[in-house]
């Protein structure tokens, strides 16, 4: 069996998993692992999109040097950002970071023009400022030249898919994660498009997990020395992958899946438009075979990871495994944080950012390390019960436990406190969601599974899955009183 790849791209890193089956079970193996680090360049964030693609071509290099030839490969990313291609082919500019603060108050300022209500009802998409639709906007208001030049939009993992095969496609997950496609009607929003004045010919008809997207193209086969090897669309937003591979037994099921950013939620066959949704602000983004994922963004391990890298600076250099040592040292339950305030979201300075929310709500602010990184945990694993209960509220299902998978979830008391906090046992497993999620999109392309089902069981034989059981539920349901009264959320 000659494998096949997975290219998973992270906010921080990306890696390359080729995958093979030995007996009904899933096998991977890390071909390659590469840093993503986004560049500042004046006021501006951006991806560093063509060492990305290069880091693509190092990967499929590894396998030739291993003597593989893959079956097939597909790639995955975070979402919402994306390139504009100019009439010539050519990328216009390099794609801007989602936490790139240009969209500051584009989303205030289309709201004043076209109602939530309108976009909500539209896309059934959740109002995160950094959305497709707010980005171009906040580029439209500032008269970016890119506007007047681009012929194509294409998100992350559309733009790798072109260079490597010359094609240009949207791809269905990704799509839905603009704000501006429209689920029921199954196409690009005309209302919407027209709202913000752009040509319905920037976007295509987008593929879906599953399909075909050509197959490398001759300049890359002949660069790499490989053959042209077919390229499978998967679900291209690695959440969407992620959630693939939740080795859920139960047609309803609740996820967590945990890295940079938290996202929870259930899978539903429709879109759940109506007002506590909007209200709730759930989103509805596109799944592979018909599914969608009702789920809210939390801000997740973002926070941490941006308070080491502010340490770092300091001269304390901590790996994760110590910062959570010291946070288990720490007294339990001093202050709290509501994760998905604003203020958390762009990059640097955490550690005064959280002493400062914790002054301006009236508590006494961490100070050591340890307590910060308490702070943060176990705020985390509160904002997890109040989405959870949410989730059960609006799909009218209770659940039995959730589901954690991604990287996140080597924090293993970050695991354990999420069940303490739920009062459920969490179940988690695998550690590389998304790009096991990304193989089995392209097995069942091929036929090896007969559907999502009989793939997520293979997942299940094949990954360890590790149960928490809750713990001292009493202290943990006083916190979260005192967590929802603090942090104003509403039930
Ligand atoms: C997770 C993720 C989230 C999306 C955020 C920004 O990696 O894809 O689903 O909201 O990144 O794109």
């Amino acid at each position: 069996m000659s494998g096949i790849i997975a290219f998973d791209l992270g906010a921080s890193s990306g890696r390359a998993l080729l995958g093979r089956l030995n007996g009904g079970k899933i096998e991977v193996e890390e071909l390659h692992r590469f840093p993503n680090d986004p560049v500042q360049v004046g006021d501006r964030l951006h991806w560093d999109i063509l060492r990305l693609y290069h880091e693509i071509k190092q990967g499929l290099l590894k396998a030739k040097h291993l003597g593989v030839t893959p079956a097939s490969i597909g790639i995955d990313s975070w979402a919402v950002d994306f390139g504009l291609i100019g009439r010539n082919g050519e990328l216009i500019a390099n794609p801007y970071h989602y936490r790139d603060r240009h969209t500051e108050g584009a989303m205030e300022s289309l709201l004043a023009k076209v109602p939530a209500s309108v976009i909500f009802g539209r896309t059934g998409i959740q109002f995160l400022s950094f959305n497709t639709i707010f980005q171009l906007y906040a580029m439209k208001e500032a008269h970016a030249p890119q506007l007047k030049e681009g012929s194509r939009l294409l998100m992350i993992p559309d733009l790798l898919r072109y260079f490597l095969t010359g094609h240009m496609h949207n791809e269905f997950t990704n799509a839905t994660t603009t704000q501006l496609y429209n689920p029921i009607d199954g196409r690009w929003d005309p209302e919407l498009l027209k709202q913000l004045d752009l040509p319905a010919s920037w976007f295509g008809d987008p593929l879906k997990p599953g399909d075909q997207a050509g197959v490398l193209r001759a300049s890359v086969c002949e660069e790499l020395g490989i053959p042209p090897i077919p390229v499978c669309a998967v679900a291209e937003h690695d959440t969407g992958s992620a959630v693939v591979a939740v080795p859920a037994t139960d047609r309803a099921f609740a996820y967590l899946s945990c890295g940079t950013w938290s996202l929870m939620g259930t899978e539903v066959d429709k879109p759940v438009i109506n007002e506590t949704a909007q209200k709730l602000n759930f989103t509805n983004e596109g799944g592979a075979y018909g599914t969608y994922r009702l789920l809210k963004n939390i801000m997740g391990l973002w926070i941490l990871q941006e308070c080491r890298r502010e340490w770092e600076r300091e001269g304390h250099s901590y790996s994760f495994a110590e910062l959570v040592k010291l946070a288990e040292q720490a007294e339990a339950f001093e202050s709290f944080i509501e994760p998905d305030d604003a203020t958390f979201l762009a990059p640097g300075n955490m550690p005064s950012r959280i002493e400062n929310y914790c002054r301006s709500t009236g508590q006494r602010p961490p100070t050591t390390h340890g307590q910060i990184v308490r702070c943060i945990m176990e705020s985390l694993a509160l904002k997890y019960r109040y989405v959870l209960e949410m989730t059960e509220r609006l799909s009218g299902h209770k659940f039995g436990g959730l589901h954690m998978v991604g990287g996140g979830i080597q924090n293993t008391l970050l695991c354990q406190w999420t069940a303490n906090a739920i009062g459920k046992p969490v179940w988690a497993g695998p550690a590389e969601g998304s790009a096991i999620g990304n193989l089995a999109v392209q097995w069942i392309a091929q036929g090896v599974f007969s559907d999502i089902w009989e793939a997520r069981r293979a997942i299940r034989d094949s990954f360890p899955i590790t149960t928490y059981e809750p713990e001292e539920g009493q202290a943990w349901s006083e916190a979260y009183g005192r967590f929802t009264v603090l942090t104003k959320l509403s039930q």
